[in-house]
């Protein structure tokens, strides 16, 4: 009979993967305990976000995971390599977009971060950060509360409305995204209490175990939510969705879509689109068709290098 030495792992339960890299990482069981995971073969791939089946093999050494339960999404982002989309993340459920006054707002990239979240299921919000510097531009971000996506105002370095963008993540999982520069490091530090973002790093060593990585880490909030990090993927642009996803992506695209006479419309140039005239009326925002057909243009050209 196996000996299971108290404190030890319960395999009864699936665990969670809070950090991973390769086929290395560690997961967090239900009553928090911590467990360094491995993963044999090359058929599984566990990240950050899997809910998984482990076995223990020998006591003291890494548990194998024998299972990823179903994904509800993957967070995919677009690798260096030949532009194809790599995961860096599953069950993520929160999109944090960050922006400041400095750098720039970027709102086309904005939209592509909510059109990115609302394709893979997850609910955005829009945190304005650095609002000790430069107060919330109230009137150009209006539009995003009546899509679905509340904006705060916070600020990393006095503590303002972190509070309030905690209880907004709840008992999800959120990652914050943005232009370098916006505060991001700065709002994690803020939101998971007494992490430092840098000590904060968990290296593991590599398969090969020859050289050390630094892995994704999914921090505990004190809501019961969890907070991704992804050193290695820090300024993360989402992949590029299919060119007929992109509509769905934009949830006022999506709705007028319905009316249009062809249930393949681009929007684009296409007669008796409904789109299109909801612009014309107004009652699309003018500035959000503009990253709508950007998007649709940056995906032509895609496909156009692939073929
Ligand atoms: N005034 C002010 N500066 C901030 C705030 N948050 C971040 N910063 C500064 O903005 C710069 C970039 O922050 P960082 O967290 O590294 O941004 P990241 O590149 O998005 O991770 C740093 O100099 C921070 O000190 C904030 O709320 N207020
Ligand atoms: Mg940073
Ligand atoms: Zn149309």
């Amino acid at each position: 009979m196996k000996h299971t030495p108290a404190g030890a792992a319960d395999s009864s339960k699936p665990a969670l993967v809070v950090a991973a890299h390769g086929r290395r990482g560690i997961l967090a069981q239900p009553d928090g305990r911590r467990l360094p995971f491995m993963i044999r073969g090359r058929h599984l791939r566990a990240y950050c976000g899997d809910r998984v089946s482990f076995q223990v093999t020998t006591v003291g050494e890494p548990v194998l995971i024998t299972r990823i339960e179903p994904r509800e999404n993957e967070l995919q982002r677009l690798s260096g390599r030949g532009g194809l989309p790599e995961t860096i993340a599953a069950n993520v459920t929160h999109l944090v977009v960050v922006m400041a006054a400095l750098p720039a707002p970027d709102l086309y990239l904005t939209d592509r971060y909510l059109c990115a979240a609302r394709l893979m299921g997850a609910t955005s919000t829009i945190a304005w950060n650095k609002s000790d510097m430069a107060a919330l531009p109230a009137a150009e971000l209006s539009g995003y509360d009546s899509l679905g996506c509340p904006v705060w105002s916070v600020s990393a370095v006095t503590g303002a409305g972190i509070a309030a963008l905690r209880g907004w993540i709840g008992t999800g999982t959120a990652i914050l995204v943005g232009q370098s520069g916006v505060g991001k490091s700065s709002l994690l530090n803020a939101l998971v209490p007494g992490i430092d973002a840098t000590t904060g790093e968990i290296s593991l060593s590599s398969d090969e175990g020859r050289h050390t990585t630094t892995a994704s880490v999914l921090h505990p909030l004190p809501g019961g939510g969890c907070l991704l990090d992804t050193p290695g993927v820090r300024d993360f642009v989402p992949a590029i969705p299919e060119r007929t996803a992109i509509s769905q992506g934009f949830a006022e695209i999506d709705e007028y879509g319905r009316q249009c006479r062809f249930t393949d419309c681009s929007h684009l140039r296409e007669s008796h689109c409904a789109v299109q005239e909801a612009v014309t009326d107004g009652l699309i925002d003018r500035r959000r068709y503009e990253s709508y057909r950007r998007l649709m243009n940056l995906v032509r050209q895609a496909d156009g290098r692939a073929g």
